[in-house]
């Protein structure tokens, strides 16, 4: 099997957007590793995000996490992203570090600690209108501990009425994306915990409102490309945030921890029209890197998505109905694991120098300086983290 012109048509649009936050130091609660180069504001992860998209033209944009990237002028990040070669993408939002949000933001019982996670969220709209942004990212932390601590079903009713606040603000343009995650920080109930719940409350919201699937939001086992077929049958899947895990939201590589996964959520993608570019999927990376080097970290992660993707292409779907149709169990699964089994690896590096851009972009990355150059440029200052 090999990668032919249609394929590689279709991945010819493929974007992949990077988080600022990959960029920056980010650990465990044991510890948080520095490391020499790591951007000391927005600016300079903007910078670095430019970089994973010159050397794979898979990266044109870079989502923002507010507060952790404000600056004094969005303006100049924009247009500081635009000389730089790449675009401003999602902004999230963040209601999980503020010592008022410790009971909960959105579903807090006190109006005044609601109003003040209301009130950050249009703060992150008037974010959106100045750099043009279309897409609003919102993940709660809210949930409880102790069976008990709360009322489940009246934080329910107060999120909907908060997320139809910040709903009414939005531009004709502009969505709000609601992510789900089954745990963590909270340890006993979660109030967005699965995509059911997601769903109920965009659906209630409107058109404007969709849904997040984080790839490590789920409990172990899950089938997550169902999740996908489904709400992307429902016409509500949003976003994707992609990184891989083994035991919890370990926010890894892409494709790193289970590369059938991801081609399992690939073919769903490439059969429920999402890879389409005029699909309302965006497809964004969550990670962190705390011990690998970040900016070859997002190269392999973007490369990843497009591997698995062009190996979710060759997936012969005539030949597929046909034996799924005739009851072919082990003929079906056959046609299906033959692309999964299938090197993609030489053709998409062939494909990728016929564009102009390195075979092997890892490599280029090493090869460019760039690495040596920001461990000399950026001393001094305080290198960004997970969480500024
Ligand atoms: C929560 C989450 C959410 C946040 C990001 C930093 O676990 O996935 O998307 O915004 O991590
Ligand atoms: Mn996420
Ligand atoms: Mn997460």
């Amino acid at each position: 099997m090999t990668i032919n012109d249609d394929i590689l048509a279709q991945l010819e649009h493929q974007a992949i957007e990077v988080p600022s936050w990959a960029y920056g130091n980010s650990g465990t609660r044991f510890k948080v590793f520095g490391t020499p180069g790591t951007p000391r504001n927005p600016f300079e992860k903007v910078s670095d995000a430019a970089v994973v998209n010159r050397l794979t033209r898979l990266a044109p944009t870079v989502a923002l996490h507010i507060p952790w990237d404000m600056v004094d002028s969005f303006e100049d990040l924009r247009k500081h992203a635009e000389d730089e070669g790449i675009k401003l993408g999602t902004v999230n939002s963040n209601t999980f570090q503020d010592d008022a949000y410790k009971l909960g933001s959105l579903t807090h019982s006190d109006p005044k600690i609601r109003q003040m996670a209301i009130d950050h969220h249009l703060q992150c709209i008037d974010v959106m209108d100045a750099t043009g942004v279309e897409d609003l990212k919102i993940w709660l932390a809210d949930g409880t501990n102790y069976p008990g601590q709360a009322d489940i079903r009246s934080r329910q009713d107060r999120l909907a009425e908060s997320l139809a606040a910040i709903y009414e603000r939005l531009g004709d343009n502009q969505r709000l994306l609601l992510e789900y995650k089954f745990f963590e920080p909270a340890f006993y109930h979660t109030d967005v915990p699965d995509w059911g719940t997601s769903f109920a409350h965009t659906l209630a919201l409107g058109e404007k409102a969709m849904v997040v699937l984080d790839t490590g939001h789920h409990a172990p086992g899950t089938n997550i490309e169902f999740i996908v077929a489904q709400l992307l049958r429902l016409g509500k899947l949003g976003a994707f945030d992609f990184n891989s895990r083994f035991y919890a939201d370990d926010d890894l590589i892409v494709g790193a921890a289970d590369p059938y996964q991801l081609f399992r959520i690939m073919y769903e993608v490439i059969r429920g029209g999402a890879l389409d570019p005029a699909s309302p999927v965006s497809f964004v990376l969550d990670q962190c890197h705390n011990i690998e080097e970040k900016i070859p970290g997002q190269i392999r992660s973007v490369i990843n998505v497009q591997e698995m993707t062009a190996r979710a292409l060759l997936v012969d779907r005539t030949a597929l109905t046909a034996a799924q149709e005739a009851g072919d169990v082990l003929g079906a699964n056959a046609i299906f694991t033959d692309a999964f089994y299938t090197d993609v690896r030489p053709d998409l590096a062939a494909w990728r120098e016929s564009r102009g851009l390195p075979a092997d972009p890892v490599a280029a990355y090493a090869e460019s300086g760039y690495q040596e150059k920001i461990n000399a440029e950026r001393v001094g200052g305080t290198q960004a983290s997970w969480g500024a």
